[in-house]
């Protein structure tokens, strides 16, 4: 069975060390607000919606990989209430308040179109039985210097996209998030332009690093972590890994996305994670890591360059940053 009720979540077993210990504790104290409703219906509306809509359903996986060197998860009350989403605020804490209010994650279809030769609209859920679900932790590195260790559930990409089978012509692709200002407020202003467009080289989006993704810590994605099926490129800077995907598209040349265009000297279209090349405006030599107080150095490709440096082979990286 693929999906489980959240309550079952309580009798998860914990498959690692102390794996599952923050969302356990976690999802205790929801269910302790969920008790509380029983003694009050006032009590209840107070302290239960949030917390029922992000504790998600069960996602099983077939194996769990570490891409992150053994590095303590960051807890799950972090990976979830501070987030980037424009489309619900500029506020690292917007997204864990506005998300689960307006934004639907089911029913959801993803079109896959351009230079393909298997164009098709899939429904999400049908998408994610494709492929058999891992669990990898990834290092996640925002370009504004902070970072994460994050348990996610996906497949590769690019086992996707071979299914769909890329014409000779497709060289890039792009990706793009629902646009639906009811159910993304954010999108009423003017912070960016939307939707939010992001893309890769194929190669890129063919590695098997490039992750598709549909959970968090066991769990379907919560909505303000990109619900229900975003990418995470654990080499780049986080913005490259666009959240509510409704549209794949194959394309023979380079797509404007949304950051580059909003501001082409401080965010390039490939913004691997480089500690050698600075922001305009400040360094990225180092990060902090949330819940930790003293910055560490940042590793070059976000510490997966033995992996993915073969891809820009012969590339100046200062200018195709
Ligand atoms: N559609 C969309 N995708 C997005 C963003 C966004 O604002 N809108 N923010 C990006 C940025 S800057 C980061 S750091 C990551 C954050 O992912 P997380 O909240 O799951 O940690 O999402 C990226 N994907
Ligand atoms: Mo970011």
């Amino acid at each position: 069975m693929l999906f489980k009720k959240a309550a079952d979540l309580l009798s998860r077993e914990v498959t690692g060390k102390d794996l599952y210990l923050n969302r356990r504790k976690f999802l205790a104290g929801a269910a302790g607000a969920g008790a509380a409703a029983l003694a009050g219906e006032r009590l209840y509306r107070v302290l239960a919606p949030a917390e029922v809509v992000r504790a998600g359903m069960k996602l099983d996986t077939v194996k769990q990989a570490d891409f992150a060197g053994g590095e303590k998860e960051t807890p799950y009350k972090d990976v979830t209430n501070y987030n980037n989403f424009y489309e619900f605020g500029t506020d690292k804490y917007n997204p864990a308040s506005e998300a689960p209010k307006y934004l639907h994650p089911r029913p959801w279809s993803v079109a896959v179109e351009g230079l393909v030769k298997q164009p098709k609209t899939y429904d999400v859920d049908s998408l994610l039985k494709m492929f058999p679900l891992e669990e990898r932790i990834y290092r996640h590195r925002c370009v504004e210097g902070w970072s994460m260790v994050i348990p996610w559930l996906g497949f590769p990409l690019g086992d996707f996209l071979r299914r769909v089978e890329p014409a000779s012509k497709a060289r890039f692709v792009e990706f793009t998030t629902l646009y639906d200002p009811k159910q993304m407020p954010g999108q009423n202003t003017r912070v960016l332009d939307w939707p939010y467009v992001e893309g890769l080289r194929l190669d890129e989006a063919m590695h098997p690093l490039t992750l598709l993704t549909f959970g968090l810590y066991g769990e379907t994605l919560p909505n303000q972590n990109g619900a229900p099926i975003r990418l995470v490129i654990p080499w780049k800077y986080g913005f490259k890994s666009i959240k509510s995907v409704v549209r794949i598209r194959l394309v023979a040349s380079q797509p404007a996305t949304t950051w580059n265009r909003a501001a082409p000297n401080e965010y390039g279209f490939y913004s691997n994670v480089n500690p050698d090349v600075d922001h305009p405006r400040w360094s990225q030599a180092r990060e902090r890591r949330i819940g930790e107080f003293y910055k560490r150095k940042t590793l070059m490709f976000n510490g997966y360059a033995d992996q993915v440096a073969r891809l820009y082979n012969g590339m100046d990286l200062r200018k195709y940053f």
